[in-house]
């Protein structure tokens, strides 16, 4: 691979709705440049690229994949994505590093909500693009048919350069050169010179229409469209020249400025292999990068030696000497490199940038099964999470649980599967614990004495408490107006730690008290007895029995919802929301038929909502929610909460 320069690479990533035919695509490709003698099938589960057997047992791609073709002097690297929502976070790391992008168009199914969502992402990051319709060989479906709903969903500037001998099963090769009049007057258009010729009825040769497409594909001015069988390898020869001839080179697209001579390599994904350690998939931005360099890391501030430099195709990793600019190879056994970082040369530190990832939207509290689990849980589970950024961990101290955030409620439970097999480490899950808190509705006055004098040593403390609702968001606020040293000074702060205490620790059902306010008004003291101790008993008990009396109610954690909908789908989101207890903030016509819906609803009702959007929308809608403040629980549903952790404390 000396013999390559970075004109002769193509970084393509494969985007669409699952099931499209991507990966099926990468397969027939990487089988047709000679990357293998049999081609991968996702179907019988030898698919190259589906290697994992999360995605064979499912049939559908959980994460990126790079396989690389060598075709006519020149290397395209495809990066396979996942289609499914929940896996949006590798999508974005392959976007990250391409210079190009396929949107996978089944024939059979149109335009789905997944293709539709590819495109606007390559439309937002400006990424040069590409159509391919698949599935030609399925019955009834239609190269111009399909093209047509392009054109009319996408645009004019998305022109078919494929012509397809026989529609549907008769379906039986791609052919090039025979462009009709109103793609080449398409093509001529994104030219001033070539629509000259044109006017003047000139004839343009291949050359000059194969350099305009290839401009117009780089400046988004034109997406050409492909035709392709991948289950049946047609199209697939025809599909690598169009991406050696028309396809944007590194050279080609905007990359970040490099210092002349500096290593510049962004990390785009980590796996975790049970047996190889960490892999890191790079990219090279700057220099050459050699095996055994010595980098550093721009993110982490730290040193970083890398050995070995390899190349992957699917799972598969050879050894090379060195990974050229704006190739991609891997690196294992990094010790502080994480996605999304740059290595680079300490002189010429350099930042390059990850992606803006999707915020969590579902979350399970994981323990441990057994005791080698538990032992083991806090590694696997920050191993699994260096895998796969869109993962959070998280450690609630209200409920005392670790709670594991991802993206839908397949992305947390296939998160589970994976530590399983990788670690040999089994985590039971529940819907995690909901964060009440308590706080107290009105006002009262306590007088508590805590003594106890049966002979020896005895204990007293008294004190006079005032509690009333205070600040909302202040938690518990102490204050103390004792005069004439009824309480000694000295006690005063044993007091003050005995109502924070028990407020931590809940009084009505065991959720932290907070957004109170309590005045130690009075109290009493004896000479020999009262010691800190004493008093700290005290308080704790007079809170306790002040919050008792004082009306206490329960908060609960209320998020703040923004949802995305199909127009036809918004009545039903709409009235499913309003079993909920949400709030209706606000819904609007986002145009492209989709409504967005501005609302606030308790935690507690939204735990399953990435699932049940899901089944409302038909996979259509998205949602983000983000923790935005307490509210008192309704008394029906609080007396619910109170006397499940009573019952739970019984057992
Ligand atoms: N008939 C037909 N089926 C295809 C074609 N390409 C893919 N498939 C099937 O469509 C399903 C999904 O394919 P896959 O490559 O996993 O789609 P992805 O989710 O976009 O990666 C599999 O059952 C494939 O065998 C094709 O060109 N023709
Ligand atoms: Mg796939």
């Amino acid at each position: 691979m000396a013999d390559l320069s970075t004109s002769q690479i193509r970084n393509v990533a494969f985007v669409a709705h699952s099931g499209a035919g991507k990966t099926s695509l990468a397969d027939a490709l990487f089988f047709t440049s000679g990357g293998t003698n049999r081609q991968g099938k996702v179907d019988d589960q030898t698919s190259l690229s589906d290697y994992e057997p999360e995605e064979q047992r499912r049939v559908s791609s959980i994460q990126l994949a790079v396989l690389p073709c060598r075709w006519k002097d020149h290397k395209i690297n495809v990066i396979d994505t996942p289609g499914y929502a929940d896996f949006r976070g590798d999508m974005l790391s392959g976007l990250r590093v391409a210079d190009a992008v396929i949107i996978v168009v089944s024939a059979a199914a149109g335009i789905e909500i997944g293709a539709q969502q590819a495109w606007n992402y390559t439309e937002d990051l400006g990424i040069p693009s590409a159509i391919v319709v698949n599935k030609l060989d399925r019955e009834n479906s239609s190269f111009e048919q399909t093209c047509e709903e392009i054109v009319e969903s996408w645009g004019r500037h998305c022109v078919p350069v494929h012509s397809v001998d026989g529609d549907g099963e008769s379906f039986g090769s791609v052919s090039t050169g025979d462009l009709s009049e109103s793609v080449i007057e398409t093509i001529a258009e994104s030219d001033d010179e070539l629509m000259m010729k044109y006017l003047d009825d000139e004839v343009l040769s291949d050359d000059e229409v194969n350099a305009a497409i290839k401009s117009g594909m780089t400046a988004r001015s034109i997406v050409p469209i492909f035709a392709a069988s991948a289950l049946n390898n047609i199209g697939t020869g025809e599909l690598l020249d169009a991406m050696t001839t028309l396809f944007p080179s590194p050279d080609d697209v905007e990359v970040p400025a490099v210092p002349e001579g500096a290593q510049a390599n962004l990390i785009f994904k980590t796996s975790a292999d049970p047996f190889v350690g960490k892999l890191s998939y790079f990219r090279v931005y700057g220099a050459t990068l050699d095996s055994n360099a010595q980098l550093w890391n721009a993110n982490r501030g730290e040193n970083e030696r890398v050995g070995q430099v390899y190349v992957a195709a699917g799972k598969e990793t050879s050894g090379v000497e060195s990974v050229i600019r704006g190739d991609i190879g891997v690196i294992s056994r990094l010790n502080h490199t994480k996605t999304f970082d740059t290595l680079c040369d300490k002189a010429t530190e350099i930042k390059l940038g990850g992606v803006d990832l999707p915020s969590p939207v579902f979350a399970l509290a994981v323990s441990p099964r057994g005791q080698s689990d538990l032992d083991k849980m806090a590694d696997s589970l920050s191993r699994i999470i260096e895998e796969d950024p869109t993962l959070e961990l998280e450690r609630n101290t209200d409920t005392s649980e670790t709670v594991l955030h991802g993206l839908g409620d397949i992305h947390v439970d296939l998160a589970i599967e994976r530590i399983a097999r990788k670690f040999e480490v089994n985590l039971d899950t529940a819907l995690p614990n909901i964060a009440y808190r308590e706080t107290v509705g009105g006002q009262t006055s306590v007088s508590y004495k805590h003594k106890k004098q049966s002979g020896g040593h005895g204990q007293y403390g008294h004190v006079v408490l005032d509690i009333s609702p205070g600040e909302t968001g202040k938690g518990i606020t102490f204050d103390s107006k004792v005069v004439g040293g009824n309480v000694p000074k000295d006690y005063i702060p044993a007091v003050e730690k005995g109502v924070r205490n028990a407020a931590s620790s809940g009084v009505v059902a065991g959720f932290p008290v907070v957004d109170v306010a309590v005045m130690l008004t009075d109290g009493s003291s004896h000479s020999v007895d009262s010691s800190g101790m004493a008093f700290e008993i005290a308080a704790s008990m007079g809170f306790r029995q002040a919050v008792r009396e004082a009306r206490p109610t329960l908060l609960e954690p209320v998020m703040k919802l923004r949802i995305l909908t199909p127009e036809d789908c918004a009545g039903d989101v709409m009235s499913d929301l309003s079993t909920r207890r949400a709030q209706i903030g606000g819904m609007d016509s986002k145009g492209n038929g989709v409504t967005e819906i501005i609302a606030e609803a308790p935690a507690s009702t939204m735990q399953r909502y990435a699932a049940d959007l899901r089944s409302l929308t038909n996979a259509r809608g998205d949602f983000t929610a983000i923790m935005d403040h307490y509210e008192p629980l309704p008394a029906q549903e609080a007396n619910k909460v109170i006397a499940s952790r009573q019952s739970n404390e019984e057992e």
